[in-house]
């Protein structure tokens, strides 16, 4: 499967290094084909070319655009040497094999950057070259690809010691071929993303066209969504049935909040989660939406103006009616009946979703996040706590209605901001710290919301007393617990792996807490 090319094409746009490249060809007897540009380079090197204009019959044209854009070149690549009716062709057509081929495509990323006009930016985007590098990448059985002239040396370096080359070094050629046709073409989409106010009708990671949006997270940024093509429920398949167009933040926190809702089964109790900015004020289940609803809302009641509210249940017209006495953007619900959606129409602006069912937190998937200069991807966190995948680690084992207060608690932290604190009383969230620097802030803010809502309710005692503490991340230190005993929490689940677990436990046990460790982290940022 080694073999020493006989026949060459080459078209660069970067000559470097071609002067050593075409003498080691010509000293192998190699007949090289070349474009206007290169060829002169090479003959003024002293190098036999033929003009590739001269072996297909047909001159370059339309200033470059059509120069290698023929079957004799195509066909020469392309055809494979085994197959009777390629070898057949080939002959029929005049078609010599061509098994080297050599190109570097014209400068589009140097030329944009450089800050070249629209005009020429378009004429650099290189269109034979793509088609030829593809051609001889796809045909690597028969045809070696270089692209970048960092190749040459190794290229020269095989042929030398191996008498040609090897079907490894030509794989690897051809991988690097596509991955260099991939991102030239990537290039050329993010400069048509950047030259118009109006983003592209599609983009790289999208399934479909974008769909424009008045503006991003502030007026003076632009924005679209763009379809993935995953059909899971969710709030890009949903059905809008009435109010304004959802915004930028709308689309972000309500996929926030139905994310979050559809973590409790349906099945076992009814769920409300209601969301600002991202993070949820109020999470609760009670035996009908309404009353998951009403708990959820006295969790933070100052916050959940304006809020964003997802149901795991459809919306019933007793549900409908308390939601609709408060300013709320957005409601998304596995379904609504006639009537709820008949009291939700008195309300012109507030939007309403409906899907047929509610998202998979399993579901695998992927997340991205912009960064200057490129976009992080992972994989969704789809990681979900439940009882038996939980360690006690403290001396007392928590009760029944605190286990289950720790795995809602810790399904909460998980979408809720870094660094999370979530207290939980009886299936319902009664103070949230979200998204500070320190997690003993973060405890602080969380007791602190607590008392807050003890106090809108007007009851006389803490409602952190006999709660359970969720933490998305190890207590690092004894503090953050320490904390949390003070507002009279009782039980405690966090990931664990601090290397200071053992002074964290000593004190759980110290204050008569249960402890349970996850094993898993919920970081969110
Ligand atoms: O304008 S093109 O898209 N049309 C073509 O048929 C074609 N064939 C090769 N550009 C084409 N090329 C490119 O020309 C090569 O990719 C290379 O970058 C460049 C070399 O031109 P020259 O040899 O004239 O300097």
């Amino acid at each position: 499967t080694t073999f020493a090319p006989k026949r060459a094409l080459i078209s660069v746009s970067d000559k470097s290094g071609l002067d050593r490249l075409g003498r080691f060809l010509k000293s192998k007897g190699v007949e090289i084909l070349s474009t206007g540009g290169t060829a002169r380079a090479l003959a003024d090197m002293g190098c036999d070319v033929t003009e590739v204009s001269d072996h297909t019959g047909s001159p370059e044209m339309m200033d470059g655009r059509v120069k290698t854009l023929h079957p004799k070149i195509h066909g020469g690549i392309l055809g494979l040497r085994d197959a009777e009716s390629h070898v057949k062709a080939m002959k029929d057509h005049d078609i010599a094999p061509i098994d080297l081929v050599i190109i570097n495509l014209y400068p589009f990323e140097q030329t944009v950057a450089a800050g070249a006009d629209r005009t020429t930016a378009i004429e650099n985007i290189d269109i034979g070259g793509p088609a030829m590098i593809r051609s001889a990448a796809k045909n690597h059985r028969f045809v070696a690809i270089v692209t970048d002239p960092a190749d040459y040396d190794g290229l020269m370096e095989q042929w030398r010691n191996e008498g040609g080359l090897t079907l490894d070094f030509r794989e690897h050629l051809a991988a690097k071929a596509f991955a260099r046709t991939g991102a030239y073409d990537s290039a050329i989409t993010a400069w048509f993303a950047g030259q118009s106010d109006e983003m592209p009708g599609r983009f790289a990671v999208s399934a479909g066209p974008a769909q424009p949006l008045r503006y991003g997270e502030n007026p003076h940024q632009m924005a679209a969504f763009y379809p993935s093509g995953d059909l899971r429920p969710g709030v890009a398949s949903a059905r809008q049935l009435q109010g304004k167009a959802l915004s930028y933040n709308n689309l972000n926190d309500t996929d926030a909040a139905y994310e979050l809702v559809a973590e409790f089964d349906a099945r076992d109790a009814a769920a409300v989660a209601i969301i600002k900015h991202a993070n949820p004020c109020g999470v609760a289940t009670g035996p009908s939406v309404a009353e998951a609803y009403a708990r959820a809302l006295a969790c933070d009641p100052v916050s959940a103006f304006g809020g964003i509210i997802a149901l795991n249940r459809p919306l019933e017209a007793d549900a409908a009616a308390k939601i609709t006495e408060i300013f709320t953007e957005v409601i998304i619900a596995p379904g609504a009946s006639e009537a709820a959606i008949e009291i939700v129409a008195k309300k012109k602006n507030l939007r309403l979703l409906l899907t047929d069912g509610l998202p998979d937190p399993a579901a695998p998937g992927l997340a991205y996040k912009a960064l200057a200069g490129g976009v992080l991807a992972q994989s969704r966190d789809n990681g979900r706590v439940t009882k038996s995948g939980l360690r006690i680690v403290t001396k007392r084992a928590p009760s029944d209605a605190e286990m289950a207060d720790m795995i809602f608690a810790f399904r909460v932290a998980k979408h809720v901001k870094s660094n999370a604190i979530v207290y939980v009383r009886g299936q319902r969230t009664v103070g949230i710290g979200a998204g500070q620097m320190s997690r003993v802030d973060s405890a602080r803010i969380a007791a602190r919301k607590a008392e807050d809502a003890r106090e809108a309710a007007g009851d006389a005692e803490s409602w952190t007393k006999g709660s359970v503490v969720a933490s998305d991340a190890f207590f690092p230190f004894a503090d953050g617990l320490l904390a949390a005993v003070e507002a009279g929490a009782t039980a405690v689940i966090q990931p664990g792996g601090s290397v200071r677990d053992n002074e964290v436990i000593a004190a759980a046990d110290e204050a008569g807490l249960a402890m349970a460790f996850t094993g898993m982290r919920h970081f969110r940022h």
